[in-house]
């Protein structure tokens, strides 16, 4: 019954927000193939020196201010054999439970962003969704929103929005495997923003296409390197990976296959942007905050993004 009301309600609010295809054929061609394919890249922010702006801030807060999502997973105190369960199991744990184990580090332990790498070699450090225009207009960037909106028929919400730095990392945690997402099972799209040049190496993005609906590969949380490529070799024709420069967005829908390619040197950084219908979530804390001046600061069109819960 509850799950009858959910979609209901959720049916409802989609219907309120329900919107044409788009007539652009520009973005008609972005929603076709992500349609086609289950993924989209997009270039016309590489180069620009908005995207450049905002990428000097991305550092800014990394690597100065620490505006960081702590307690931070640290590699460097995993114990191989007291901690065997959580390395088997991808790390798949709550902050609070690999506190409790000792495997993580706090804003109080750092001195320097040197230091904080060398000392702890953190595999990710995660940025909260900076509450500032330049960000949002980015995050909500007219091309991204149009199609994401074209391809979903109806404006959703901004459910999450953050971006992650990626090291190289001995231990696979959670999407370094491949997976499928299962925030939503009918609609569910995530932009990806690539704010470093991005290969092989430098921990490429990694999608099977057209797996969306294939029927394999559903029967637990995640898949081995072994058990996707026996399916879909790399090099194959659907074996999607990201060999971008900064400024690219891939918009996906990540109900396909994908994972997160692990840097072999240097770091990759990645925007996150996450759209799903409204009212799929009932939280009752929003996974991220803007606020009211930015809120104002932002068009009517980027303003249906975001929900009341999102201001402060
Ligand atoms: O970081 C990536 O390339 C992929 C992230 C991912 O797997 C996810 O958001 O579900």
């Amino acid at each position: 019954m509850k799950k009858l009301l959910k979609s209901t309600t959720e049916y409802v609010s989609t219907l309120n927000r329900r919107v044409s295809p788009s007539t652009d054929p520009h973005i008609s061609r972005c929603v076709d193939q992500l349609k086609k394919r289950g993924f989209v890249m997009l270039d016309h922010l590489v180069g620009t020196p908005e995207f450049d702006a905002i990428k000097a801030r991305v550092d800014q807060k990394i690597e100065q201010d620490f505006e960081l999502q702590f307690p931070c997973l640290s590699q460097s105190k995993i114990d191989v054999d007291r901690d065997h369960d959580l390395i088997e199991t991808n790390f798949l744990a709550t902050n609070e439970q690999l506190s409790q184990r000792g495997l993580t580090f706090n804003r109080d332990d750092v001195t320097d962003y040197q230091q904080m790498v060398t000392d702890f070699t953190p595999s990710t450090l995660t940025v909260p969704m900076p509450s500032e225009e330049g960000f949002y207009n980015l995050w909500l960037d007219p091309v991204v929103t149009s199609v994401v909106t074209s391809y979903m028929g109806f404006v959703p919400n901004l459910t999450e929005a953050y971006i992650r730095r990626n090291f190289p990392s001995s231990f696979r945690v959670m999407n370094f495997n491949w997976h499928r997402d299962t925030n939503h099972d009918k609609y569910l799209v995530k932009a990806f923003i690539f704010f470093t040049d991005c290969d092989i190496d430098t921990g490429a993005h990694h999608y099977i296409a057209g797996s969306i609906n294939d029927p394999r590969f559903r029967d637990k949380a995640y898949f081995s390197d072994d058990e996707i490529n026996s399916a879909w070799p790399i090099g194959s024709d659907d074996h999607m990976i990201s060999t971008v420069p900064a400024g690219t967005i891939i918009i996906e829908d990540t109900r396909g296959l994908h994972k997160a390619g692990i840097p072999k040197r240097g770091y990759r950084d990645l925007g996150f942007a996450i759209f799903t219908p409204p009212n799929s979530f009932v939280k009752s804390k929003p996974y991220f905050q803007i606020h009211h001046s930015t809120y104002k600061s932002l068009s009517k069109n980027q303003q249906a993004f975001i929900t009341k819960q999102n201001l402060r």
